[in-house]
C-alpha cells in the first residue's frame, strides 16, 4: 500500500472503529456507514477521498479491515470498534484448541493478576497464528506472546466469535486459560 492509501485506511479506521463523529456521522446498529455520505462528509471535512480510492483499500488493505454491505452502498470495519453501542452480530463459533495474543513485557505483570482484558475495545483480540499475534505485539515493541486455551475456555462457555477477517473476538480471557511462556 503507498503512503496516500495508509494514511486513508488511517482515517477509515478512525472514523468505523472509533470516532464517527469526526466526520460528523454516527454508525448504524451494526457499524455500518453509507459511503455515499462518508464520501461527502470527508470531503466537507478536510479528507478527500474518491470512490475508488475506497474500493482499493477494501481490496488491498493487509488485514481486510473493512467490508462492503452486498449491495455495494455501505462499509464497516470487520473488528477493532471502540463504540460499545456496535453490535457486529456475528454468529458464536467454537473456535481451535489454541488462540494467540500478542503483547508486551510492561503489561505481563498486570495481565497475571487480571487476566486479559478487552481494554478499550469491545473485545479482546485473539491470532490463530502465531506470526499474526508477533505482529499486533510489534506495533508496542518485543512481542510476547501468551498462548490462549481456546478450547478449554469454549467448555468453560466462553463465547468466541472470528470477524470477517480471521480475528477472533472474546470478552475476557481468564488468568487459568493462559499460557505465560
Ligand atoms: C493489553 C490491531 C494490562 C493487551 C491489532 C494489548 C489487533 C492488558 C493492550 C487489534 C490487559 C490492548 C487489537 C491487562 C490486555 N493488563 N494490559 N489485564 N489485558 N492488555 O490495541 O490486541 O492494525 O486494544 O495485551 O493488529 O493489541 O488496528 O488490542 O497490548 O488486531 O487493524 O492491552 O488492533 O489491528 O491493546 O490489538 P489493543 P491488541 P489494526
Amino acid at each position: 500500500m503507498n503512503k496516500q492509501l495508509v494514511s486513508l485506511s488511517k482515517f477509515l479506521s478512525l472514523v468505523l472503529r472509533h470516532q464517527p463523529e469526526a466526520i460528523g456521522m454516527q454508525l448504524d446498529a451494526e457499524g455500518w456507514l453509507p459511503i455515499d455520505e462518508l464520501i461527502e462528509n470527508s470531503k466537507q471535512r478536510g479528507t478527500p477521498i474518491t470512490l475508488k480510492l475506497l474500493h482499493e483499500i477494501v481490496a488491498t488493505s493487509d488485514k481486510r479491515r473493512f467490508s462492503l454491505s452486498d449491495d455495494g452502498l455501505r462499509i464497516r470495519a470487520n473488528q477493532g470498534h471502540s463504540i460499545a453501542a456496535v453490535e457486529l452480530n456475528l454468529q458464536p463459533l467454537k473456535p481451535p484448541d489454541q488462540l494467540f495474543h500478542g503483547t508486551v513485557a510492561a503489561f505481563i505483570e498486570s495481565i497475571r493478576e487480571q487476566g486479559l482484558h478487552k481494554r478499550s475495545r469491545n473485545h479482546v483480540h485473539l491470532s490463530a497464528d502465531e506470526a499474526t499475534a508477533i505482529k499486533v505485539a510489534q506495533r508496542r515493541g518485543k512481542p510476547i506472546i501468551l498462548i490462549i486455551e481456546a478450547a478449554k475456555m469454549h467448555e468453560a462457555n466462553h463465547a468466541f466469535y472470528c470477524s470477517a477477517n480471521g480475528v477472533w473476538l472474546t470478552d475476557k480471557v481468564p488468568v487459568e486459560f493462559i499460557k505465560f511462556e
